[in-house]
């Protein structure tokens, strides 16, 4: 009883994890998982494999493409450009800070990538969907 407070806090300490999610995989225009559930505490690795990509967090609909420098926030991310090349394949590390749904898209091209459908979600709803945010992104 009286340490179950101090339980809670650690728990989710404890159970952090890792999602690796890849960027250009194969040359596509893509996120290896497109969309992922993730916690307070988790990270998620972003591996640039190829070209010259970014992902950085947008609006889930209007104007998605191309997502502004910076990320939309709160808590929005922005890995910047990043461009691999031969076995050099740069990291982008964003640690979870809430669990509110974030989605994010590739700035590169003048948005061009992003209306391609190189897009992502964290913590996606059932209100606000991976393939809807998708959508609205090809369509913007
Ligand atoms: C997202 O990934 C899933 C699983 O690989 C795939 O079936 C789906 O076509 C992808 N969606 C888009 C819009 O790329
Ligand atoms: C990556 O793309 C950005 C935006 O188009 C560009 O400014 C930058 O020079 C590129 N980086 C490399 C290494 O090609
Ligand atoms: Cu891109």
């Amino acid at each position: 009883m009286l340490f179950s407070p101090l339980l809670f806090a650690l728990l989710p300490v404890a159970l952090a994890k890792n999602i690796d999610i890849s960027v250009g995989a194969n040359n596509g225009l893509t996120f290896t998982p497109n969309q992922t559930t993730a916690y307070i505490g988790d990270t998620l690795t972003f591996t640039f494999l190829t070209k010259n990509h970014s992902v950085t967090t947008t609006v889930f609909s209007g104007a998605v493409c191309p997502p502004p420098a910076g990320g939309v926030g709160p808590n929005g991310f922005d890995s910047g450009f990043l461009a691999a090349s031969g076995t050099n394949t740069p990291t982008f590390v964003y640690t979870v800070v809430d669990t509110a749904p974030h989605f994010a898209a590739c700035m590169q091209g003048a948005g061009s990538h992003c209306r391609a459908g190189m897009t992502f979600a964290l913590n996606p709803t059932a209100e606000m969907t991976y393939a809807e945010f998708n959508t609205n992104a090809v369509h913007s």
